[in-house]
């Protein structure tokens, strides 16, 4: 038998996806979603598999303690993040950035390892770069051609993003490797056309626009807090930045099934964001991000929240005041 492991986004589940009509249905898994973890579920997935894939799940390290453990087989990792390569004589390692080619998704890396091409190829690498995908030199023309062939136009693949999407952002797991079942033989009018996506796609964009109704904005700085189980505080944050409303987003949500988040998006790189990290991990709070971007997660707590906000106003030098 042979199995596939992906990360829980529209790249992941596409890839996935892709993947199963090139080798035909497999048992799906993705991690708990927002946890960077294996659990028992997929441990004992792996091991009673003879082949396992793991698609755009940028786990290398994790992938690797599985073969060491004896817990795997034979594996093919197949990814686009920035990561340590993996050298074990049980997993052929396949991450065109190793040779120094920056891909936009691991859609495209699995299509083009298994020869295929779908509007598959080009959902995966719309859910992870957006639109920027078509200003990418060779990946965008490739897209347009795609999507010309299949009459597919860039609108439709934007809001099934949204709807492939919505299982994760709601922490359905489940959903999620359904997702990469249904898309392994759908047509991008069956995905448009999904009533239970649809409804979740309207719910988590309600969500975020309640949250961003909610924003005081001053001196170039939105501050949001707000409550809600969904994973959407990136989406909330990206849009009082991107939109230009804000140059530096900090959101708070204190309703994320009994943990707190923060997360500060500054609307370019700035080292400021390592530093932020860092201070926060002394806290003991669970945080990362990249240049521009801090997320963080812990255990509902006032006290660890004020301690928390206090690092953002130490580094960044702005006010950030906590309405109730
Ligand atoms: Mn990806």
């Amino acid at each position: 038998m042979e199995i596939v492991v992906h990360h829980w986004d529209a790249d992941g589940v596409s890839s996935a996806a892709i993947l199963m009509r090139e080798r035909g249905r497999m048992p799906v898994f993705t991690p708990p979603v927002g946890e960077f973890k294996f659990d028992p579920r997929i441990e004992s997935g792996v091991y009673s598999s003879k082949l396992a894939y793991f698609v755009d799940l940028n786990m290398p390290g994790d992938v690797f303690r599985l073969a060491e453990r004896g817990l795997l087989r034979k594996a093919y990792f197949i990814d686009h993040h920035i990561q340590e390569p993996i050298s074990h004589d049980r997993i052929i390692y396949h991450n065109p950035l190793s040779r120094g080619e920056v891909y936009p998704s691991a859609s495209f890396v699995v299509s083009e390892l298994f020869n295929h091409s779908s509007y598959l190829t080009v959902l995966g690498a719309v859910g992870d770069v957006g639109e920027r995908l078509f200003e990418m030199e060779r990946f965008g023309e490739l897209a347009e051609k795609i999507l010309e062939e299949e009459g597919v136009g860039v609108e439709e693949v934007l809001e099934a993003v949204r709807l492939v999407d919505s299982n994760y952002i709601t922490l359905d797991r489940y959903g999620v490797e359904e997702a990469a079942l249904f898309l392994s033989e759908a047509e991008l009018d069956d995905v448009l056309e999904r009533v239970e996506w649809i409804e979740k796609a309207k719910e988590v964009k309600e969500d975020i626009e309640r949250a961003v109704n909610s924003a005081r904005v001053n001196g170039g700085v939105a501050f949001v807090s707000f409550y809600s189980p969904n994973a959407i505080i990136s989406k909330v944050a990206r849009e009082l930045v991107w939109s230009g409303k804000a140059s530096v987003c900090v959101a708070v949500n204190r309703g994320f099934n009994g943990k707190y988040q923060l997360y500060v998006r500054l609307n370019r790189g700035d080292k400021r964001c390592r530093e932020l990290i860092e201070s926060l991990r002394k806290l003991g709070i669970n945080a990362g991000g990249k240049e521009e971007v801090v997320g963080s997660v812990f255990e509902a707590d006032e006290e660890r929240l004020e301690r928390a906000l206090e690092e953002v106003r130490r580094i960044f030098g702005f006010e950030v005041e906590l309405a109730e």
